[in-house]
This record gives structure tokens, sequence and C-alpha cells, in this order.
């Protein structure tokens, strides 16, 4: 299944289940859950979508931490470079996992890294079903601004995640 361009795929249930395959070492397992829990609310607040944590490996969303080549067709590249990706939805296996680069330095709450929460906001549109979009203030577009403790989705986030939902 590819990573990219197919913009078409979406899930066919509202209640989306996750499971924590493992956590990184720089954070609190309470901080990391916080940061997913919090990007998702995103999309749940503007959806009839609702996530929720569960322990089954048939999970939709799989979280997991991964470095350099990790068996899925998409390596990760040590520091920089790509921080992590998702899997758009479908019904293979792999659909919907989002897999963050280990080899990042994953923070809250400060400019410095690269913010969890952020870029889980971002990778779960693409565990939804979104592709990039270049509108303004879009939290899809194809470039990482940095961290901004105010983000939000942009009105283009939110009509095209309504189209789909
Ligand atoms: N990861 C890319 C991304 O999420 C991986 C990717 C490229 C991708 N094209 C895709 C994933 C299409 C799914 C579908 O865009 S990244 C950003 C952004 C990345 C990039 O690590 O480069 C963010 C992760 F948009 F800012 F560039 C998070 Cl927010
Ligand atoms: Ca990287
Ligand atoms: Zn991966
Ligand atoms: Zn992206």
């Amino acid at each position: 299944e590819p990573l990219a361009f197919s913009n078409s795929y979406k899930w066919d249930h509202n209640e989306i289940t996750y499971k924590f395959l493992d956590f990184t070492r720089q954070l609190s397992e309470p901080s990391q859950r916080r940061a997913i829990q919090n990007a998702l609310n995103k999309w749940a607040e503007v959806t009839p979508l609702v996530f929720r944590e569960s322990t089954s490996s048939n999970s939709d969303i799989l979280i997991a931490y991964r470095r350099n080549d990790h068996n899925d067709g998409n390596s990760f590249d040590g520091r920089g470079g790509t921080l992590a990706h998702a899997f758009f939805p479908g019904t293979a296996s792999i659909s919907g996992d989002t897999h963050f680069d280990e080899d990042e330095i994953w923070t809250e709450n400060t400019e410095k890294g690269t913010n969890l929460e952020i870029v889980s906001a971002h990778e779960f549109g693409h565990a939804l079903g979104l592709g990039h979009s270049n509108a303004m203030g879009a939290l899809m577009k194809p470039f990482y601004s940095g961290y901004d403790p105010n983000y939000k989705l942009g009105t283009d986030d939110i009509y095209r995640i309504q189209q789909l939902y």
C-alpha cells in the first residue's frame, strides 16, 4: 500500500481504535499519551469520529517508534529529514499505522527538538485519509513550521476532513 497520493481512502467506521506498540524513552509515558490524545482530539472535535485506546493488535492505528529501515518499505533516516510517517486508511494491516523516527528529539512544551503533538496531529490527518494541502494555515501543509503552542487545524483541514467523515 503506498504511503502517498491516495486521497480517496477513509475508515468505514467512526470509532477508531489506536494502540501504543511502544513508547520512546525520551518523554514520560503520560506525556506521550497526552500528546497523542490531544492530537486525535483536534480531528474528533470537527468530525463524528471517536478515538478509543485499545490493546488489540487489530487496532486501526498502531503507534510505534522505529528507526532506519523497519521493514515497511519507508525507511527513516537518522536525526532530521523525515520525522514520522503514517499509512492511509484501508484494509491492509498497516493501514492507519503511524510511526515516529526514534532518532529525532521528541519534546513537549518547548521550542527545542520536535514537538510530538503537532507532528502527531499532522500524521493522524494522513492516517484518517488526508493528503497534503498548500492552503494558508493548514496543518496538512507539506512542511513543519516549528513549535506553536496554539497550533490548530486550518479551515482547509476542517473542510477536507468533513468531506470524508
Ligand atoms: N513525514 C512526511 C509527512 O508526514 C512523510 C510523508 C510524505 C507522508 N508524504 C506523505 C506521509 C504522504 C503520509 C502521506 O508529510 S515528515 C511534516 C510537515 C513530516 C512532515 O516527517 O516529513 C509534518 C512530519 F508537513 F510539516 F512537513 C510531520 Cl507536520
Ligand atoms: Ca529522521
Ligand atoms: Zn514506518
Ligand atoms: Zn505529511
